[in-house]
């Protein structure tokens, strides 16, 4: 299939790219080098340093044989996106190409403003380009499973039934984020339901939670081809996070109480997800929306398992509640559907000691790269 990948240097894009092309697949790839930039502005620079994408994409081609199409450029540009689609009519578009960050969106004006202009932008420009030259194309979204925030009720997969004065109808599941990040997700997913339920195109839209991990299949062969590794408290995600203050000593940084709960996945699972909405796209006129997470853990849960994992290499973690730089529940009910995916054949990666010591085994190795000055947490939701 041609499978164009927006916002192919991230975390998710590049690994995801490789993964694509290493079946064969022709993947396209574009990239802006937002996340790279504000990475340098912030200092918040990953643990790994990683080399540009044309560069990557060199390796990757001269160790695999494999190639990826790159170009550096920038989605929220319509003459940009509407060449990429009408050069290259992809079948199928796998859309990262967007301001990751909860805290960054915390910031200030300046920060809350570019993500939501980048990332509306990147939704509304992709669905303009898909109506105009390829309308049967599936858009493969990534959403958060944070667009459903921490509510007293189970949540569905997307969808819910509401019975009300004795009618009743099937409506988007109510969504209340926790940052301004996770709301511009919120917002694409209405961007979407929009132009699907009006002009019929086919979306995907995946609910992820937090994801974890350092290498994939395609990586192992060459360390710059590892994903870009975060660890600050802009990028990095919880779980890697702890891996790394694992291995610096620094204790574990749980935010308040540690109850909160979300829904975890690996890495090499954010891939096979990808993969099997791909090879089972959604209907014309259908937007599936599916929750993309393996196990749910609360803060304080991970903290437990790191350091149960860290004693198998000998490493002596400790763990630290520190106040909670976020306005979020600490303590919450938390249940949420995730079938959808399992249905379609996901085989879960869970974490377990020796998942946790392999990776901590890989920090290891770079230990000397981290700088325990990115951890503790800059941003506050004031
Ligand atoms: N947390 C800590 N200590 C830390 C870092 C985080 O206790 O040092 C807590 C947070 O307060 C939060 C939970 O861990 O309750 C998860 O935080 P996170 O930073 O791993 O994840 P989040 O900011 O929600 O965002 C990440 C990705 C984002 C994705 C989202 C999925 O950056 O792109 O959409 O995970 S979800 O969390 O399900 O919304």
């Amino acid at each position: 299939m041609r499978i164009l990948i927006l916002g192919g240097d991230g975390y998710l894009g590049w690994p995801t790219a490789m993964s694509f092309a290493a079946k064969g697949h022709d993947v396209f790839v574009i990239d802006n080098y937002l996340r790279r930039n504000i990475a340098q502005q912030t200092q918040s620079e990953a643990l790994i340093p990683t080399p540009n994408l044309h560069n990557r994409a060199a390796i990757f081609q001269s160790i695999s044989n494999y190639q990826i199409r790159v170009e550096i450029g920038d989605v929220t540009d319509f003459r940009t996106m509407s060449r990429i689609f009408e050069d290259f009519q992809p079948e199928a578009v796998v859309h990262y190409a967007e301001q990751p960050s909860a805290p960054y969106s915390m910031i200030g004006f300046d920060e809350a403003k570019l993500t939501l202009n980048n990332n509306l932008n990147a939704t509304f420009n992709l669905i303009m380009a898909v109506l105009e030259y390829v309308p049967d194309c599936h858009i493969i979204k990534l959403g958060t499973m944070g667009e459903y925030g921490t509510p007293n009720i189970d949540i569905e997969e997307g969808w819910i039934d509401i019975e009300h004065k004795g009618r009743s109808d099937k409506f988007l599941f109510p969504r209340q984020a926790g940052s301004l990040y996770h709301t511009t997700k919120v917002l694409d997913t209405d961007l979407l339901w929009f132009y699907v339920r009006t002009f019929g195109i086919r979306v995907t839209d995946l609910m992820q939670g937090p994801v974890y991990g350092l290498s994939t299949n395609e990586s192992v062969q060459d360390d710059r081809l590892l994903p870009n590794f975060h660890y600050d408290d802009i990028f990095g995600t919880v779980v890697n996070r702890f891996l790394v203050q694992a291995v610096a000593k620094v204790p574990l940084t749980v935010y308040g109480q540690g109850g909160q709960v979300r829904g975890y996945l690996n890495l090499k699972d954010t891939l096979q997800c990808i993969e099997l909405a791909i090879n089972n796209p959604a209907k014309k006129g259908q937007l599936r929306i599916l929750n993309q997470f393996t196990e749910t853990f609360s803060v304080n849960e991970l903290a437990s398992r790191v350091q149960k994992a860290g004693l198998l290499l000998g490493l002596d973690v400790s763990v630290k509640q520190i106040e909670n730089p976020r306005k979020e529940s600490e303590d919450h009910y938390y249940n949420p559907a995730h079938s959808g995916l399992i249905d379609l054949g996901l085989e879960p990666n869970y974490m377990n000691d020796a998942v946790l010591a392999q990776m901590l085994e890989k920090v290891i190795q770079y230990k000397e790269q981290i700088d325990t000055g990115k951890i503790m947490p800059r941003v506050r939701w004031k």
